[in-house]
């Protein structure tokens, strides 16, 4: 079985294929930048869920023949009103660096003076099949927000990031522990359970 990934982020790409990897079934992994001039589609979606939506659609309308997910995540801190949420890729500003982003949140969490520094990732993943049934899955996973960045084995905001029953830092974990517990490894999981159920006769 062959997929298309809908994303133009090298990390989410590099943790996707290491996913695949455990999985015999996948024969071959493409992603969206292997297709000359595609360009993503503005992500103008209210929710995680229309903007997953809105990139999978986009890229089937290519290749609607094959297998094609995408998914939308970002960091929720309840106590910033849910923020940054759907806007993490741009949270501190429309080209931010990640580090941009992370420092934005510990300003605001200062500024407000939050005491209530609890958060979690979101991860929504839409799947077209190649008879273009919709597949929806969603993984969460549960933290705190540290008070300084540490550790470089991650992207985003995972300096940041200190994942419940953990001291560490998704960037001090690193890889194995994202591969295992974080919400795109759990929405992944989902998707190709559902899949192989769908393949048995
Ligand atoms: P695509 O739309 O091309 O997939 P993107 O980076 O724009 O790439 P999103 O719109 O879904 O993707 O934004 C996700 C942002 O949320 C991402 O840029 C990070 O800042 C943050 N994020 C998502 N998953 C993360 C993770 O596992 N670790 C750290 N930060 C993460």
């Amino acid at each position: 079985m062959e997929i298309w990934i809908a994303t133009f982020n090298p990390n989410k790409v590099k943790e996707f294929r290491s996913l695949i990897s455990d999985s015999p079934q996948i024969t071959s992994v493409h992603t969206a930048n292997e297709i000359n001039g595609y360009f993503p589609p503005p992500e103008n979606g209210s929710s995680f869920l229309e903007n997953a939506r809105i990139k999978a659609k986009s890229l089937f309308a290519i290749k609607n023949n094959q297998w094609v997910i995408a998914e939308d995540s970002g960091l929720v801190v309840p106590s910033l009103n849910g923020l940054p949420g759907i806007h993490s890729a741009r949270y501190a500003g429309e080209k931010a660096s990640d580090s941009e982003n992370v420092s934005k949140i510990l300003k605001m969490l200062q500024i407000r003076k939050v005491s209530d520094r609890s958060a979690f990732f979101n991860c929504t993943l839409v799947s077209y099949s190649p008879l273009g049934e919709e597949f929806v899955f969603e993984g969460q996973l549960m933290g705190k927000i540290g008070d300084k960045p540490l550790g470089n084995l991650g992207f985003g905001y995972d300096p940041i990031f200190i994942p419940t029953n953990q001291t560490q830092t998704l960037a001090e974990l690193g890889p194995a522990y994202k591969n295992q517990h974080s919400h795109r490894a759990q929405a992944f999981k989902k998707w190709i359970e559902r899949i192989q159920r769908n393949e048995q006769p």
